[in-house]
This record gives C-alpha cells, structure tokens and sequence, in this order.
C-alpha cells in the first residue's frame, strides 16, 4: 500500500514538473514544450533575428522585404530553424516594431515560419512605462516600482500588455489554430542597460514584475498560444543566474544571451565562458525538467572566419540546448549571421554540414506541433 502511493505520487510529481506552464495552452503549444523537450541532443537549431525581414547584399547594402530571401537561406540553403521577433513600439500602436518592421508583415513571417515547421520567439525592448517617452534603454532607477505605487502607470503598462495579447492572439495556421510563440520578457536583466536590469530594481520587484506580465496575458488576457522563457546576459554562478528567477510555475524555458566582443584577443576567454554558462544552463534546465537555449548571441560582423566551428559549434554540439539565436543583420556594422560573400560563410556552411547543427529542415522534421 504504502509504496503504492509512493509510487502514485512519484508519477503526480513527475507528471506536474513536466508540465508548462499554462494548463489551458493550446495543443500545439504543449507540443511545441513537450517536443522541445524531447528532442533534446538531437542536433541543436540556429535562430536569426529578423532573418525574414532583411538582411545584406554582398556589396553589404541592405535587402528589405523581399519574400521568401534570408541570408542564412542565400548562404546555406534553407532558412533558419527558429525565428526571432521583437514588439517594440507595439506599446504604441505603431504599425512598424523599433527596427522599422512593419507589424503586418512580422505576422506573416510567423506564419510562414510555423507553416514551414520552425519556431518563433518574441522579445520586447519596450519603452519606460512611467515616462513613455523614454525607450527601453531609459536607466531610470525604481522604475518596476514605480509602475505599481501609480495607478495611471500600471494602467498604462496593462494597455501596453493588451497590444501585445492582440498580437499574439492573431497569429494563425492555416486551420484556425492558434501559432504558439515563445515569448521572452524582461530580457538581459543580469545587465543594466534595460530599465528592468538589475542595477534599476531589486529582486523581488523585478519577479513581481514577471509574475504579473505572466498573469495578466495568460489569465486576463486568455494569451493560451505562448511558452514564457526567462533568458539572463553574462552570469557568473548558478546563483547568479538564478537571482531574480521568478518560480518555475512562471517559465516554460530557461536561457541566457551572450555576446563575444573583442575578437580575437577574447577568443580564449569568450569560449571558457561560453561553456561554463551553457554547461550551468543544462544543469539547471535538468533541474527544473524545462527546455534551453541560448536566447541571443554573437559577434559583431563575424571577424573571424572559423567563429561557428572553432568557437560556436564545440560548445553547443550534442547539449541539451535547443537553439542559439544569431543577432540580426541590422546594417553593414551592425550583422551577427554571415550573408553571401562575408567572410564567415564558408565555416557557416562547414558548421551545418556536420550534422549537428539544424536549419528550417532539421526543425520539420522534429514535428514540433504534432503529438507523438
Ligand atoms: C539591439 C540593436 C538595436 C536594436 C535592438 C532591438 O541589440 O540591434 O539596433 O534596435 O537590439 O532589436
């Protein structure tokens, strides 16, 4: 008897630690969690920022708006596995995000992407909701704070919290249903560049924070086609990362950003530090039985010709992360995957011709919407 319901309670216990989440998320939204999951160690996607939107040409002016190109396609083959996406401005009904995508034709990349089998992940570099004229990287201490002790701001953040509801309620598959999103709030908070960053609000305002986005998309806003994944900078420990972790009834996913400056005499260093984090994030991702990723990484323009696969591809290959997403190709400076003819490409395509890295492809055939 006794071990009978020891036995019963270890599959309670086990049933609930893998579950998201949102217990009224949509089908495809828990198959999306329990496939990524699932496929762990069974070859690790690349992501592009904006991959969809636009990119470089050779001679290194920018393409916008072209449909069906992605510089990863032009140098690969095939589009990127994972697509990210940003809401910035979506506080303000602009009909264009901060980098200058129109919010029509961010929806329509989403549903080519999850129609093609990849996945899309949402940030939001949001302004400051007290003084909405300052953007996201207002450094305005308390400002977590200040949004709760005010009537007037919280009401403001919670108009902001409805455009985004709207938007992600309006991503559609070709049979009505709803295209499930992995949205990543309240990014980089180990850093202070953001006004949510941990040199602008203690931690307990910063959970609260979390807590309460969470709650007000999921619950008042009946946001069900979403897996929440909380994503650090640069960390040193596991209680470092830990920190400001909002409960594990909070995250779906657990990820970290990481940027590689100062190539190549960071070379070392930069891959040390990449695989302590990564080893750190497997350890707490097994912990707390939910997928990783590495949410966001690069180095600025690819100076290096071998980066993939003497420092990217060593470090992720056979983990348990489930993607790493490149930065986007902004402009001639500013450009974080190889496009046709720069110099990285050729050790790009080196990387995915071992096997263990996974473009749009690789993402279908994981069947991420289907339950197996
Ligand atoms: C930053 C830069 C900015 C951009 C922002 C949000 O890292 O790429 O140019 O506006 O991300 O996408």
């Amino acid at each position: 008897m006794k071990t009978t319901r020891s036995f019963l309670l270890l599959i309670f216990v086990s049933t609930l630690s893998f579950a998201q989440i949102d217990k009224n998320a949509t089908k495809e939204t828990k198959n999306l969690y329990l496939n990524l999951l699932a496929t762990q160690k069974q070859g690790v996607m690349v992501g592009h920022q904006d991959g969809l939107a636009y990119g470089l040409n050779p001679d290194g002016t920018r393409w916008i708006g072209q449909d069906g190109r992605s510089d990863i396609k032009t140098v690969a083959g095939e589009h990127p596995a994972v697509l990210g996406w940003d809401l910035g401005k979506i506080e303000f009904d602009s009909t264009r995000n901060l980098d200058k995508i129109p919010f029509v034709k961010m929806k329509q990349y989403i549903e080519e992407t999850y129609n093609r089998g990849g996945v899309n992940t949402i940030s939001w570099h949001l302004h400051n909701p007290v003084e909405p004229k300052k953007n996201t990287w207002d450094k305005a201490d308390s400002t977590i704070k200040n949004i709760f002790n005010n009537t007037e701001n919280l009401k403001r953040y919670e108009g902001w919290l409805d455009n985004v509801a709207d938007f992600i309620k309006n991503l559609k598959g070709k049979k009505g249903e709803l295209i499930p999103v992995i949205f990543r709030p309240f990014h980089e908070h180990t850093g202070s560049w953001f006004w949510w960053g941990a040199g602008h609000c203690k931690a307990d305002e910063y959970k609260k924070m979390w807590r309460f986005t969470v709650d007000y998309l999921i619950k008042k806003k009946n946001v069900h086609n979403m897996l929440i994944a909380y994503s650090t900078d640069r960390f040193n420990s596991k209680e470092h990362y830990l920190e400001r972790y909002p409960g594990n009834d909070y995250v779906d996913m657990v990820g970290f950003d990481i940027y590689h400056t100062n190539s190549p005499s960071s070379n070392e260093k930069f891959k040390k530090d990449f695989q302590r984090m990564v080893t750190t994030l497997e350890e707490i991702a097994s912990e707390v039985n939910k997928p990783c990723a590495v949410t966001e990484m690069g180095l600025e323009k690819i100076p290096e010709a071998d980066w993939f696969t003497s420092i990217v591809l060593p470090v992720v290959q056979d983990t348990k992360i489930s993607y790493f997403l490149l930065w986007r190709n902004g402009y001639d400076r500013h450009y974080y995957a190889p496009y046709e003819g720069q110099l990285s490409a050729p050790d790009f395509i080196k990387m995915f011709q071992s096997g263990k890295v996974l473009l749009e492809k690789g993402a279908k055939k994981k069947n991420f919407y289907k339950s197996k």
